[in-house]
């Protein structure tokens, strides 16, 4: 294989050596504390779960050495890519190998599928080296494949009897870590001898709760696009003549939106979690923004930015109850699946929903309409990413603005461009929150499977402190659990965090808004970021996090 061409940064970065909590430089010794409960439909979770409800929370402290039996563990990265993936694989290689050089760590290939299909490498010195403090989940790539049949279990039972894994480690977000919190009550249920470890990954965000602070990824993805935003809001305050609309991802949840907001200052920034709350229509979410560029326009402002949640369409009520019965009805549909033109499946469509959701859908732009047909994911949801909701709000502003002009209402000029910021971020190169942050729950991930735990989520935090005050410890998975509806089915999930209109983020934001749209110049651009430098320029942590923890 030819070697890997590297950047000057990347040279430099190879050698960082990522930042520890103070304890787990040391020996440590396991300390269990409470013992815990799901977060709601305790009884349902209990039965599903037997061995693995209701564990301890685990920290980790400094203590006497301790002598570990030998372990081998695989690793696994599922979904979508996090910026620090590949240091949580340097942690927990470094971590294992520190217990006890024999140790030996593997790494299924492509994601869930890897296990399945008995696809692995060894993960050597040489190979993590080269990874460490990288971007990306190239080291042994990444899948959205969904382990949830038995059969499934036991091909992977098999590959760890034969390799003599007795631990995996599934990186992922909530549908793969509650994935592994099944198999590990699976592998317990067999008498496998097979623990299961999670480790909590999205740039979404949306991951989190009392115990994790915050899903590893978030903190450079958004920082990533708040760069970018920053960069447009120069351009448009340098021509004066664009309107951006700039979709960002994260899925459900409003938070990279939300984030980013609070990092560049847009003119408009719409958050899912709020238009719903207010029952919003696709009308008053065009109004909102409307009303924004009329008014900058009487003070001869013909430009701003907009930014717009990805998953904003499935947060207005009624679209939400069409994607809903979209869902069900397209779960499993061969039907459906066996039609060839759009227009059948429209039409198929149009005949099989409520009054409601067929008239919603058949006021759509059929583009739109046809985005929210297309495949699920395996986890059963709709992929937001391909819906195109910032064309579809150009569209329906500029009929708007049109429609004002004509009767003397609106004087300004309305050019607009679209944006959809998503893959630029989600491979770059850890910040170093991300790096120090990745590393450590890496490393506690290897402590966790050499104190023998299974059906646990590796867990730092304390992050807006330090990085040697930083807390590590594990949190029985089944603790984030309550019960969902799912391809039709009532199902266990990890619940998904979404933006608390009643958090201080949100709050924060809400407070300037009205600050931002108007005439007076507030934008903020942030620049990319730095890894070498002052502390305050290099080692923030995001706003949420810092505001969550004020
Ligand atoms: P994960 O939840 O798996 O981390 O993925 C996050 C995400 O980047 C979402 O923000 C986005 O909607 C989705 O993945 C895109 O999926 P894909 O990578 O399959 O295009």
């Amino acid at each position: 294989m030819k070697p890997m061409i590297k950047s000057p940064l990347q040279i430099a970065r190879a050698s960082y050596q990522p930042k520890l909590p103070e304890a787990l430089k040391h020996h440590v010794v396991l300390k269990e504390g409470k013992f815990t409960e799901s977060i709601a439909d305790h009884e349902d979770i209990k039965a599903l779960f037997p061995n693995t409800y209701g564990m301890p929370l685990i920290a980790f402290e400094t203590g006497e050495k301790v002598d570990y039996p030998i372990a081998n563990a695989a690793v696994i990265l599922s979904g979508g890519q996090a910026p620090g993936g590949h240091n949580v694989i340097a942690g927990l290689f470094d971590g294992l190998k520190k217990m006890n050089p024999s140790n030996k760590l593997y790494g299924f290939l492509g994601g869930p599928a890897g296990l399945v299909d008995h696809k692995y490498i060894e993960l050597t010195k040489e190979i993590v080296d080269d990874y460490r403090n990288t971007g990306g989940f190239d080291i042994i790539g990444s899948g959205r494949t969904k382990i949830e049949e038995e059969e499934q279990y036991e091909k992977g039972a098999e590959i760890c009897k034969k390799l003599g894994i007795n631990a995996i480690v599934i990186i992922g977000g909530d549908d793969s870590n509650t994935n592994a919190c099944v198999l590990a009550e699976y592998y317990v249920q067999k008498n496998t001898g097979i623990q299961v470890i999670g480790c909590p990954k999205t740039i979404d965000g949306d991951l989190k709760n009392e115990m994790i602070e915050t899903s590893f990824g978030f903190d450079t993805a958004c920082k990533v696009y708040s760069e970018l935003i920053g960069n447009i809001q120069r351009d448009a305050n340098s021509s004066k003549k664009y309107w951006h609309f700039i979709r960002l991802m994260g899925r459900s949840a409003s938070h990279i939106t939300l984030e980013c907001a609070l990092q560049s200052q847009p003119n408009i920034c719409l958050i899912s979690e709020e238009v719903e709350a207010k029952n919003a229509t696709l009308t008053d979410v065009v109004e909102e923004i409307v009303k924004v560029i009329v008014h900058r326009a009487e003070h001869g402002l013909n430009f701003g930015t907009i930014l717009i949640p990805e998953g904003l369409i499935e947060f207005i009520p009624a679209m939400k109850k069409l994607i809903e019965e979209l869902n069900e009805l397209l779960a499993h549909n061969d039907d459906f699946n066996a039609m060839e033109t759009d227009e059948e499946k429209r039409q198929y469509v149009k005949g099989l929903l409520s009054p409601e959701s067929s008239k919603v859908y058949r006021d759509l732009p059929k583009g739109i309409a046809r985005q929210l047909t297309l495949d699920r994911d395996p986890h059963g949801n709709v992929q937001v990413s391909l819906i195109e909701t910032e064309k579809l709000l150009i569209e329906m502003v500029a009929k708007r603005l049109a429609n004002l002009k004509a009767h003397n209402d609106y004087k300004g000029k309305f050019s607009s461009i679209n944006h959809f910021f998503g893959y630029e971020g989600r491979c770059a190169i850890p910040s170093n929150f991300d790096a120090d942050y990745t590393y450590s729950l890496g490393y506690t991930a290897a402590l966790l499977i050499l104190s023998g735990k299974t059906g646990y989520m590796s867990s730092v935090r304390n992050l807006t402190a330090p990085a040697f005050e930083w807390i590590a410890g594990g949190v029985p998975i089944t603790m984030m659990m309550n019960m969902e509806r799912r391809h039709g089915k009532l199902k266990p999930v990890i619940q998904k965090a979404l933006v608390h209109l009643d958090g201080a983020p949100f709050k924060y934001f809400s407070a300037h808004r009205k600050d931002w749209a108007d005439e007076s110049q507030s934008y903020v651009y942030p620049g990319p970021i730095q890894y070498y430098g002052p502390t305050e320029v290099c080692d923030q942590p995001t706003k949420t996090l810092l505001l969550e923890k004020e």
